[in-house]
This record gives structure tokens, sequence and C-alpha cells, in this order.
């Protein structure tokens, strides 16, 4: 069956412990509340709601670690990429509804485990590649991506609650778009590893246009593989994402990020769409309701094949009385 014409598996990932502040975890409950359950079946996707994934009780956090929280988001990462993988392996695409970004640790591991030529496209204002060691802030939602690139192994210390991630990405396998604000050990990792990475600042030089052509050519120039997104959405200028724990100026416009999900969309090889980083808490009320509506319009732009528009099944064109 061709990717686009399996079932869409929506799973809520309700955590906040990655990063300091509370609301991340209201993103699955005010993502289904604004309808991106009936936007994605509107444009065509049979929709099944796997609702939240059941996170234990967190555990006792010793402090004798220097990522925070780290036994917790390990736990919960654990339970998410059992989950993930067991519905691609079903059949399913899935949609995992966040949670702050250290869900991209067991989304990511979870895909890998079910589809190990994964390619990874990193959509995000930050490049979420900090080991425990190199981060200032210790919160691991800058930290998903150095717990899965095999080269970063001889960086990464011991991390309680984690010894279960094995890395399972190599540098090659992941691409940047968006980037905007990256740590010193940040970007030399990338420019150590060779990891392909489109910052704004190349958005504004070749257009999204070519950067999205550029990144999937980079990292799938078969374009074969099957292709998991990690959308941040603080990827998009606050004008457009403000209810997020970490708004960089200068991201990405409301259209330049519809433009990047139509493309993916286009190549019919979506098989997981990581939404992450919806906080309804912060910002203010207008910034909270557009915050949320624009994480849907862009979701499904991603689960929409048809770029000229979407016709429902039973559309008729009307006619005037005979
Ligand atoms: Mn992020």
């Amino acid at each position: 069956m061709a990717m686009s014409e399996r079932p869409l598996g929506v799973l809520g990932f309700s955590f906040n412990k990655g990063q300091p502040r509370g609301g991340t975890e209201q993103g699955p409950r005010v993502l289904r509340n604004a309808g991106i359950l009936d936007a994605l079946e509107r444009v065509g996707n049979a929709v099944v709601d796997h609702s939240n994934v059941e996170l234990p009780n967190p555990p006792d956090e010793g402090r004798d670690n220097i990522a925070k929280n780290c036994r917790a988001v390990g736990t919960a990462n654990k339970k998410l990429s059992e989950e993930v993988s067991r519905y691609l392996k079903k059949g399913e695409r899935l949609l995992v509804l966040g949670g702050d970004h250290s869900l991209g640790i067991g989304s990511i591991h979870g895909h890998a485990q079910a589809q190990p030529d994964v390619v990874i496209v990193w959509v995000d204002a930050h490049a979420d590649l900090n080991t425990p060691m190199s981060s200032s802030s210790g919160n691991m939602h800058g930290m998903p991506l150095s717990f899965l690139i095999r080269e970063l192994v001889e960086f990464m210390p011991q991390t309680p609650g984690l010894d279960w991630c094995k890395p399972c990405l190599s540098a090659k396998d992941v691409v940047y778009i968006g980037l905007r604000d990256v740590d010193p050990a940040e970007r030399l990792f990338i420019e150590k590893l060779g990891i392909t990475s489109f910052s704004m600042q190349e958005v504004d030089k070749f257009g999204i246009r070519e950067v999205v052509e550029k990144a999937l050519k980079a990292v799938d120039p078969s374009g074969k593989r099957p292709i998991h997104v990690s959308f941040d959405v603080d990827v998009m200028d606050p004008a457009h994402a403000s209810a997020t724990g970490t708004p960089v100026p200068g991201g990405l416009s409301l259209r330049e990020s519809f433009y990047l999900a139509e493309e993916i969309a286009a190549t019919g090889r979506l098989a997981v769409l990581d939404i992450a980083e919806v906080n309804p808490l912060l910002s203010n009320a207008d910034g909270q309701k557009t915050t949320v509506a624009n994480a849907v319009d862009v979701t499904a732009k991603f689960y929409g094949s048809k770029r000229q528009g979407d016709v429902p099944r039973d559309y008729v064109i009307p006619r005037p009385q005979a």
C-alpha cells in the first residue's frame, strides 16, 4: 500500500519535563479541541486516534545527573518509542502530538525500530543536539538528537532513565531546516559530523523552494526512504507561533511553513510527523489561538496530498435548474 493510503494513527504525548514551563502537556488536548482530527479527515486521511500515551508515574529524580528530569524523560520516551514502533509495524503512518521536544527521543527511536532506513527532517529554530555535558540549561528538550546519533556516542554520559535508548541514526540521515539559535557545541557537531543544515539565512538566500529540494536530496538522494519530520512550532516566526517556550525572532512565515509541509506531503513518504512545543499557557489569548490554529493548519498540509486544493469526495458542481 502506498504510504499516503495507510491509516493515520494519532498519538498524544502529554509531557512537559523536558523543559521548565508547565503547559506543553496540554498540547495534545488543545490541538484535538481545535479540530486537528477533522482537518486530517477532510483532506482524505483515515484517521485513528490512539489517545495519549499512558505515561508511567514520574520516577524520583536523583540529584546525581546533569540532564534535568532524565528519569522521567527516559521512562516516558521509552513508552512512546514502543507505541510508535508498534503502530508503524501494524502498517500505520503516525502523527505524534507533543508535548515538549524531548519527545524526539522516543518518537524517532521507535520509528527506527520499525523502519531502520528512516531519514529525519528536523524543522526547528534550535538544533536540539546538545549533550547533557554541553547543555548550559540541562533541559532535555534541547538534547534529543544527541541520544540518537551514533557518531556522538563518545560524548554521551551514562544518563539514568535512558539506558534503553541506543543510537539509531547516522549524522548523514539528518537534515535541519529553520535554525537560528544554535549553541557552540551544536555548531561544532553539525560541522564536524557534516550534518546538512539550512538555517533561516539559507531560507532567505535560496528561498524555501530550493531549501526543501536541497534538503530532501541531501538526506535521501534515492528519494525512496521513509521520512520522519520533527516539527517544533518555534521554527515559525513568533508572529505565527508565540505560544511556545523558546520563541526566536526571524522564523518561517506561515506560507513558508505550508510550502515545506506541502512538499513533504508530495513525496508520499511521510511516515511520522511530530508536532512539538505548543504551550497554550504562554503568550496572550490571541497568541494562543493563533499558535494552535497555525499548528493545525500546517499539520493538515503535511497530510493533504493534493496541492491544487482538496475536493470532498461527494462534491457535485452546482448547475442551474433545467
Ligand atoms: Mn525543538
